[in-house]
This record gives structure tokens, sequence and C-alpha cells, in this order.
């Protein structure tokens, strides 16, 4: 009997999406035919041709998308993979994508979203980044017929939000494992002989401190436990200068490989690793192009697959609202490329073979952090 409702609970949702502006169309063509007067009928044709020629246009702004970018697109890998798949999904539907820059000022990420919201133009918003599950879910409440679909959100939930966690924590071991491995090589030409290791934030945040910070230093300390992390919090996503002066900072106290997460001032932190002979990081997207030799690999998240994927969900009616979903290395939404040609060019075998064996163990299951989770 519960099965039963879950069942059809899940079904109704299903199929909403599919009928929700064929809905209006029946709505408009049943008042026309209960009407049999003459003047009824020529009204009928009449409006009939309007649904015809302008129906279209009325349908394409009920189904249409709007992205949210809570910054700016360039230079923030998680915004371009977003707004990138988004538009794939729309593209082979034939619906419209509008995408809205809402700038680094971040206390006004909720009016602005109130506002998209508010002009009942989008069937859905997408939006990405840990501090907008919290603004959708609170939009939301205001606007109950608006849906959300938040990647890279918190995991909190309510209305018509749905939210996609990637597990950060098994990214940024990956990642610090490969650091440790970096630091303690005696084959990397320039690897120090002092245990630290660097990192540069744009900005302290919930998931940064329990995740990515945390799963970062695991993978250090699974290498050697007297690996130290020295990080650097740069205050914002865009000022490569002082990023670069950070990252500078931190080679002088002794890191020789720094992993940065600071959006487009990440450029920074490259710049300062070619004056210092030193190693760069990447993290969500593959960054090895960027600086051959420098950024040495990449933690990445499939974003723009999950993008692509979440938006044909709601496409097809299937997009459940009003719930959170993790995803990681086993789901395939996590990644540590392993064949790219840089990669191979630049980091001795002894280490990728190191990485090869861990990678596919957490693939398979075999070594799992999940674990931890409190
Ligand atoms: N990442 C970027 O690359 N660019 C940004 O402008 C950016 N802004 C963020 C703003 C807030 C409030 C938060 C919580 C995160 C932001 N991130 C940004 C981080 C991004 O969403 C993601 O968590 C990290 O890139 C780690 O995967």
């Amino acid at each position: 009997m519960r099965n039963r409702i879950i069942i059809s609970g899940l079904i109704a949702k299903r199929t909403r999406g599919k009928q929700r502006f064929r809905k209006t169309k029946l709505r408009a063509v049943k008042a026309l035919h209960s009407r049999t007067e003459p003047w009824g009928m020529i009204l009928f044709i009449a409006l009939a041709a309007l649904l015809t020629s302008c129906g279209d246009r009325a349908v394409d702004a009920a189904e249409s998308i709007a992205v949210f970018v809570p910054g700016v697109l360039e230079g923030s890998p998680t915004y371009e993979m977003m707004d990138s798949g988004v538009r794939k999904a729309a593209a082979a539907a034939d619906i419209e994508v509008k995408t809205i820059e809402g700038g680094f000022d971040q206390a006004s990420w909720g009016n602005q979203l109130m506002v998209l919201a508010s002009e009942q133009r989008y069937g859905l918003i997408v939006t990405s980044n840990p501090a907008m599950t919290e603004i959708s879910v609170v939009t939301a409440a205001s606007f109950p017929n608006q849906e959300f679909l938040v990647l890279d959100g918190s995991g909190l939930t309510g209305g018509t939000v749905a939210d996609l966690v990637y597990d950060h924590r098994e990214q940024a071991f990956l990642i610090g494992y490969f650091a440790g491995l970096i630091t303690t090589s005696d084959e990397m030409e320039d690897s120090n002989k002092d245990l630290k290791v660097g990192m540069i934030i744009g900005q302290e945040y919930p998931q940064m401190m329990r995740e990515i910070l945390p799963g970062f230093e695991i993978g250090l300390h699974t290498v050697n436990p007297d690996i130290r992390l020295d990080y650097r919090v740069l205050g914002n996503w865009y000022d490569a200068k002082k990023a670069g002066e950070l990252a500078t900072g931190l080679y002088a106290d002794g890191s020789d490989v720094i992993l940065t997460i600071a959006g487009s001032a990440n450029q920074g932190v490259i710049a300062a690793a070619k004056e210092n002979s030193t190693y760069v990081l990447w993290f969500n997207t593959e960054g090895s192009e960027f600086a051959p030799g420098t950024v040495l690999a990449s933690a990445i998240i499939r974003q723009e697959e999950a993008a692509e994927k979440w938006v044909r969900l709601w496409i097809d009616g299937d997009l459940i609202t009003g719930e959170s979903r993790r995803v990681g290395i086993t789901e395939g939404y996590i990644d540590f490329p392993l064949d790219g040609k840089l990669f191979r060019k630049h980091v001795p075998k002894s280490i990728r073979d190191e990485m090869e064996d861990t990678v596919s163990r957490m693939k398979s299951g075999a070594l799992s952090l999940r674990s931890l989770d409190s």
C-alpha cells in the first residue's frame, strides 16, 4: 500500500512537467467548444488561429529555462560547465535558455533570484554553488510554482528545489593524495625537502571547511602524516594579483605545490608558480593546459554532464524536487584524469601508477571515505 502511494506520487511528479503547457491549451479549447452560438464559433476560429500563431511563443515562455550564475561565467569552470550542460539539454528539446550573471555582490543574489522567479517566465531556474540551495529554498517558499535546480548544492531540501551535491571530500582526497606524492617525491625536479603543501581558497564556507579542506588533508596524511597543510583565504573569487601574492608567500614558506580553488583568481597562482618554479593543482576542471608542467593534475567534477542529465529529467517531467542527491566517484561525477598527454609527460611513472591504483580502488568501492560520514 505504502509502495503504491509512493509510486503514484512519483508518477504525478513525472507527468506534471509534460502536462504543464498542454493543460493550458486544453483548457482554452474546452472553453471554446462549450460555446454553441455562431459568435462563439467565430471567436473559436479566431482564437484557434491566434493559438496556432502565437501559441508556440507562449509555450516557449512557460517552457524556457533561466541559468542564474552567482558570480560571472568567465574563469569559473563550475559555472561554465553548468551553462553549457543546460544549453545542450535545452537545444535538443528546442527550449530557450537565458543566462543571467548575478555578479560578485553575494548579498544581492537573494533579491535577484526573487525578481527572476517573480517574472514567471521560466519553468526552471538552474544555478550552482552551495550557498544557492538555501537562497533557492527561501525563494521557492514565495513562488511555489517556480521550479529550481541547484547543482553543486549544499544538501538542504525544501519546496520546489532539486539539489545535487558532489562528494567534494572524495574529490579533495584524490588531489590531496597526489599532492602528498609530489611533495615527498625525489623524482620531481621542483619538489623540495620540506613536508609542506599549500592551498588557496576564494572564501570559507561550510562545504569548504567540512569537506574540501579535511578531504585534502586526509589525502596528504595518507601519504605521510607529517605533511603540513598551509592554507590562505583570498576573500573573493577574482583578485588574481592578491592570489599571486598569497601563493608567493606560501612558496617562500616552503610549500612546493599549491591547490588553488579561487575562480578566476587561479590565474594569479599560476603566474606565481611559474616565477617560483613550483607546482599548482587544479580543482573541478582539467587545468593542465593552462600551464603545462606547472599545473600537474586535476580532480574534476562532471558538472556539464550532470547539468545536461538533470535538465533533461526536468524536460521529460521526471525531475523530483524537494530532495537532494549526493553523487561521487562511484556514480561517475568525480574523477581524476590519468590519460592526459601532459599528465603522462610531466608526472613520473611511479606516481602515475600509485594514482591509477588509488583511483581504481575508489571507483570499485574497495577504498571509500563514506565511513567518515557523520
Ligand atoms: N567558484 C568559482 O569558481 N567562482 C566563483 O565565483 C565562486 N563563487 C562562490 C560563491 C560562494 C558563496 C560559494 C559558497 C562558493 C563559490 N564558488 C565559486 C565555489 C564553487 O561553488 C565550488 O564550491 C568550488 O569551486 C569547489 O568545487
